[in-house]
């Protein structure tokens, strides 16, 4: 008796777990087809974007025009759910090289860099190529040695910049007889958008002999050196000069706002005893341009965080990517006053 009530008991507690073994299997069935659905529903990147890791190595904090460009790769990763692994290089190669190098580690699926300087970065690179990990480049370019170290550039045209400069001031001394002077107030040496924007500019100016740039001040982008720059020149007593127009085409906004700090503190009117040009279109310049202390601002877009992380997303599902991707870019001055844009940062 005492058996065959075992018997039952076994057969009874094999019968329950094999019934609760199927419901656990019917609620997982459940459960992930309501899981899968719901990716399918948000569309189809959105099923592999939350597995994207992206490292970037940013430059560092130079200007303002570089703390959106930080501020709108961080929220567009946000908003996309992509992990962003972010570092401030502090305007060292050495430490932009070093980031590369923690992010391969990592096995990032994506790495992105804004670089600080042209020249190299050959070894790093070919690093991440041998680890199979896709380089987009942001912003700045580079020059390697060897071909398809990278797979991407997205960012500005900046000899198409420096152009714009010229060809606006070519136009506003259309009629003009005499000699422009132009001091050239430059962003840090050997990057891209300084050699860019220094041999679009000089191509343009180069068509009329009135123009000529007699200074070149360095100011690495930055509003205190450009501050400082600034005030040498004018400390040695020939800047503005009296017969003539005198010119800034200063690199940055903030190297100009410096500039122009440096020059009201000396009773010089920017905007009217100096004419002023500016790069970049942020909000301290275009404040400028309404208070007639800059004359001309040329665009350059550092909101390209969404673009990157459309790229981050392709690249990371093994999809084909543009390997150039300039922004759309235009030149503000006296008569866009109505239609300046607001910046969101
Ligand atoms: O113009 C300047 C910044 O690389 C385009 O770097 C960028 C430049 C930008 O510091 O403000």
């Amino acid at each position: 008796m005492q058996i065959l009530g075992g018997m039952r008991v076994k057969k009874f507690l094999t019968a329950s777990l094999s019934l609760f073994a199927l419901l656990t299997f019917v609620l997982c069935i459940t459960a992930w087809c309501f899981t899968y659905r719901g990716d399918e529903e948000a569309g189809p990147e959105n099923a592999y974007e939350s597995r994207v890791v992206l490292g970037f190595a940013q430059l560092g904090a130079e200007s303002e025009w570089r703390s959106s460009s930080s501020l709108s790769v961080r929220e567009a990763a946000r908003k996309r759910g992509i992990e962003l692994m972010f570092v401030n290089a502090r305007q060292k190669q050495e430490n932009q090289i070093k980031a590369i190098r923690s992010f391969i580690a990592h096995r990032v699926d994506v790495i992105a860099f804004s670089p600080v300087v042209e020249t190299g970065w050959d070894n790093v690179l070919q690093e991440a190529k041998a680890e199979g990990i896709p380089v987009v480049l942001v912003d700045r370019s580079i020059r390697t040695e060897q071909e398809g170290l990278y797979v991407a550039f997205l960012g500005s045209d900046f000899v198409e910049e420096g152009r714009r400069a010229g060809r606006w001031l070519l136009d506003r001394y259309a009629d003009f007889t005499g000699r422009v002077r132009i001091v050239e107030l430059r962003g840090t040496e050997g990057a891209s958008p300084t050699r860019g924007r220094d041999e679009g500019f000089r191509e343009v100016i180069a068509r009329d002999g009135r123009f000529e740039i007699v200074r070149l001040l360095r100011g690495d982008f930055m509003r205190s050196r450009g501050r400082e720059e600034m005030e040498r020149l004018l400390s040695d007593g020939r800047f503005p000069s009296v017969d003539g127009v005198d010119v800034l085409f200063a690199h940055n906004d903030d190297m100009a706002m410096g500039a122009v700090e440096a020059m009201e503190e000396h009773g010089i009117r920017p905007g009217r005893d100096v004419v002023v040009i500016s790069v970049d279109a942020q909000k301290s310049a275009l404040d400028a341009l309404r208070r007639g202390k800059v004359n001309c601002v040329v665009e350059c877009n550092p909101y390209i965080g969404d673009q990157l992380m459309d790229l981050a997303r392709r690249l990371a599902a093994g999809l084909d990517v543009p390997a150039l991707t300039y922004s759309d870019e235009t030149v503000y001055t006296a008569d866009d006053l109505e239609n300046l844009p607001s910046r969101p940062w």
